[in-house]
C-alpha cells in the first residue's frame, strides 16, 4: 500500500534538501518517493520552486500548515499516488511548526484509514542544533526544538559531513538517551550518506501513533510563536547589460541582510535566496542565522540580464519591522547592481 511521512524539523535542519535527495535515492532503489512543500506563504514557495527546477518530483500545499488542510492534503496523495504512481510521499511542515503528530498523522489515522501507511513521524536535525541542546544553549527556541524531537519516531540527525565520527557518536547517543521512544539516524542529505538506509526505514516501518503530551497552545508554545515572523517576496530584476553576475548578487543580498539583522541584535534561522531566469537557470543562497558562513547551494552557469528572485525566511523578528529591514537591503543591493527592480508579491507576519 502507499505511504505518507511528515518530515518535520527546525528552520535550516536540511528538511527541503533530505526530501530531493531522497526523491533521488528512491530512483537508485526502484522506489517512487514524491515530495510535498508545504508552507504559511500564499504565494509560491521558494522551497517548491528550488525543487522543481532541480528536476525533483514535487508539489506544494500553501497557505497554512498542512496540520489545518486535511481534505487538500488527501486529495494530493490520492493524485500522487494514483495518478503519479508514487508509493512513498514526504511532505515537510513549516520549520517552527510542532503539533503535526496529532494534526496529520492521528487526524488521517481517524479519518481516512485507508488512505495510506504512515511511515514513522520523521524529524529532521543538524549538529548545530543537537550542540544547543547538549549544552542548554538553546534560549528562546528550547521549547520548539525539544518539542519537535518529543514527536519523532524517527529522528534524522543531517549533515553528518559536518561532524567528526567522535562527535557524531556523541551527539547520537544524547539523542537516543534523550528520546528513548525515537530511533536515531544520522545522515547526510548533500553526501548521500546514510540515504538508502534511511529509505528503508521510511518504506518497511510503521508509525508508532504515540501521543506525547507537548503543551499545545500552552504558555510556552504562545510564547516561541509570538516571537517568529515568516518573510514571502517575490520580485523581479533586470538589467541592461548581460555581465550581471547573479550569484554574486544573492550572496550580497544575504550578506547585506545578515548584517542588518546583527545589527539589531536580533536572528534571522532561515532566510532562502533564490533566482532564476526564464530559460532555467538558477541559484539559491542560504542564510542560516547571524553567524554562520553564507552557502549557495547552487549556482548560475553563466551571467544573466532578467531574473526572478523569491526570498522567503522566518525570524526571531517583529514582522513590520523585518519587513522594513528586507525592503531596504534588496533596494541597496539592486541599486549597487544597477538593477531595475519591480516588486509584485509580498506577505510578512508575526506567527503570535
Ligand atoms: N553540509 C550540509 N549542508 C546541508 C545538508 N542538508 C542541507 N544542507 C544545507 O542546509 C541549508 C538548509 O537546508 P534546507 O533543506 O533548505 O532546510 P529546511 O529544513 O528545508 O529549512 P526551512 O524550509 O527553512 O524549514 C541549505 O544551505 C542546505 O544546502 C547536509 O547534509 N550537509
Ligand atoms: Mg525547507
Amino acid at each position: 500500500m502507499n505511504r505518507f511521512a511528515v518530515v518535520s524539523g527546525f528552520l535550516g535542519s536540511g528538511k527541503t534538501t533530505l526530501m530531493m535527495a531522497l526523491t533521488q535515492q528512491g530512483i537508485r532503489d526502484g522506489i517512487s518517493v514524491s515530495m510535498i512543500s508545504n508552507d504559511l506563504g500564499n504565494q509560491s514557495l521558494a522551497d517548491h520552486r528550488y525543487a522543481s527546477l532541480s528536476g525533483c518530483p514535487a508539489s506544494e500545499l500553501v497557505g497554512e500548515c498542512i496540520c489545518y488542510q486535511t481534505e487538500n492534503l488527501v486529495e494530493r496523495l490520492r493524485s500522487l499516488y494514483e495518478e503519479k504512481g508514487a508509493k512513498l510521499v514526504l511532505s515537510d511542515i513549516p520549520g517552527f511548526g510542532v503539533g503535526a503528530l496529532e494534526h496529520v498523522y492521528h487526524t488521517l489515522h481517524r479519518d481516512y484509514p485507508s488512505c495510506c501507511i504512515l511511515a514513522p513521524f520523521t524529524v529532521v536535525t543538524e549538529p548545530e542544533r543537537v550542540r544547543q541542546l547538549m549544552k542548554d544553549e538553546a534560549g528562546d527556541l528550547a521549547y520548539l526544538l525539544d518539542t519537535q524531537l518529543v514527536e519523532a519516531d524517527l529522528i534524522v540527525l543531517n549533515k553528518r559531513d559536518l561532524v567528526s565520527e567522535d562527535e557524531l557518536k556523541e551527539m547520537c547517543g544524547y539523542l537516543e538517551k534523550k528520546y528513548p521512544e525515537a530511533q536515531v539516524l544520522a545522515v547526510s542529505a548533500v553526501s548521500g550518506e546514510g540515504l538508502h538506509g534511511l529509505l528503508q526505514v521510511l518504506t518497511e516501518q510503521e508509525a508508532s501513533m504515540h501521543r506525547p503530551d507537548i503543551g499545545y497552545g500552552g504558555e510556552a508554545f504562545q510564547a516561541s510563536m509570538s516571537l517568529i515572523s515568516e518573510y514571502y517576496q517575490q520580485y523581479h530584476v533586470s538589467v541592461c547589460c548581460d555581465t550581471f553576475d547573479g550569484n554574486a548578487y544573492l550572496k550580497d543580498l544575504a550578506q547585506a541582510i545578515r548584517e542588518s539583522i546583527r545589527e539589531k541584535g536580533a536572528d534571522l534561522p532561515h532566510l532562502k535566496l533564490l533566482a532564476f531566469s526564464e530559460d532555467g537557470d538558477y541559484a539559491k543562497a542560504d542564510l542560516l542565522g547571524i553567524s554562520r558562513e553564507i552557502e549557495l547551494a547552487h549556482t548560475f552557469a553563466k551571467p544573466c540580464t532578467d531574473l526572478g528572485v523569491m526570498l522567503n525566511g522566518s525570524a526571531l523578528y517583529p514582522a513590520d519591522e523585518l519587513d522594513e529591514l528586507i525592503s531596504a537591503c534588496v533596494a541597496l543591493v539592486s541599486e549597487n547592481y544597477q538593477l531595475e527592480v519591480t516588486s509584485f508579491k509580498k506577505e510578512c507576519f508575526g506567527m503570535g
